[in-house]
């Protein structure tokens, strides 16, 4: 089929024979995620007309305080997937402790788990700013029909069999990949469905975006401090441009269109950086090698980090491969 206005649905079918386990239900999983992104999105667009703005009253185990969006999000994607009886287990930025679904049944069969962070910026909701959700597949490394384990959740990065973000923005748009290249599709809201839009979207090498937030200068490892300077010097195709949303899914497509780096790295203030690494950083990071690009904590590739807790935070650098490069060495001249 030509990909001229391919939907997300057709694209699915055409491709699921190049994925390498059992495709029916990966496509079933990117199917309930693609309804739970239609859903979520119609509340994100009319957040500024209802009262579902404002905190919900309760912060989530990062300490955070809850947006509504933020509960009404992991609530769908969370009901989407434990409907469709696919997965057998879900963590969430969300939720204290993972989810097992179905686990007092012998029966079932399901062999994937999914994290995600459902809302992510949910903090640019009230002065509309884009925001996006972030999904994480592994296949379980347990016995199929007993209940999940931690086991199951703190696999490497490299691990994941797919990743992608839904990103709620001027259009929007679901961004993924199983694999086998990074393709985006845009939302049509008059007929609920997602065409092709972006097909085997890439990184360019080099990029002349840099995304962090500079009012924590003063809290970087002088690595870190090094490499934004040279951002910022008059020399061949420098300086660079400075672009921070305070969304990474935001920052990242921006970054993977046009060529860029985002950075949130440890700093005096928090040792291992903000990013999450087993529902932000590691599918970003799939995606980014998937795009050609490149993803470090600065000095070890994220998908080779091996995860001992559900929240653990690490610092992350991801985008063109050139950029993410120069930091490493920034890094490495200060060590
Ligand atoms: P700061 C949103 O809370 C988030 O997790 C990312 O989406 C975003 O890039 C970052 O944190 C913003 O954090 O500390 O710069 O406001």
């Amino acid at each position: 089929m030509s990909q001229k206005n391919q939907t997300l649905g057709e694209f699915i079918i055409e491709h699921q024979s190049s994925f390498k386990y059992s495709s029916g239900e990966l496509s079933r999983l990117i199917n309930s995620i693609r309804l739970a992104a239609k859903v979520v999105n119609y509340e994100v667009n009319k957040a500024g007309l209802v009262d579902i703005l404002g905190a919900a009253g309760d912060t989530n185990v990062q300490g955070e305080s809850q947006q509504k969006l933020d509960v009404y999000a992991n609530d769908k994607f969370i009901q989407m997937l434990t409907n469709r009886n696919i997965v057998c287990g879900i963590a969430s930025e969300e939720e204290d402790h993972f989810i097992a679904i179905n686990s007092n049944d012998k029966n079932h069969q399901n062999k994937y788990i999914v994290l995600i962070d459902p809302l992510d910026g949910s903090s640019n909701i009230d002065v509309n700013v884009s925001v996006g959700t972030i999904f994480s597949v592994y296949r379980r490394v347990t016995d199929v029909g007993t209940p999940v384990s931690l086991d199951d959740f703190l696999q490497k990065g490299s691990e994941q069999v797919a990743a992608g973000y839904i990103i709620y923005g001027t259009s929007t748009m679901l961004v993924y990949t199983t694999g086998d290249g990074v393709n985006g599709f845009t939302l049509n809201p008059a007929i609920g469905t997602f065409y092709l839009s972006h097909p085997n979207m890439q990184f360019p090498k080099n990029g002349k975006i840099y995304s962090v937030n500079e009012g924590n200068y003063i809290h970087f490892p002088q690595g870190i401090k090094d490499y934004i300077k040279y951002c910022q010097m008059e020399e061949g195709d420098r300086p660079y441009t400075s672009r921070y949303i305070g969304s990474l899914v935001s920052d990242f497509h921006r970054n993977m269109i046009k060529g860029g780096i985002y950075l949130y790295p440890k700093s005096s203030k928090t040792s291992e950086g903000k990013l999450r690494l087993l529902y932000e950083c590691n599918p970003m990071a799939f995606l980014a090698e998937q795009a050609n690009g490149k993803a470090t904590n600065g000095v070890q590739r994220i998908l080779d980090i091996q995860p001992t807790e559900l929240h653990q935070r690490v610092p992350f650098i991801c985008g063109s491969t050139n950029m993410v490069e120069d930091v490493e060495a920034f890094i490495k001249a200060t060590q």
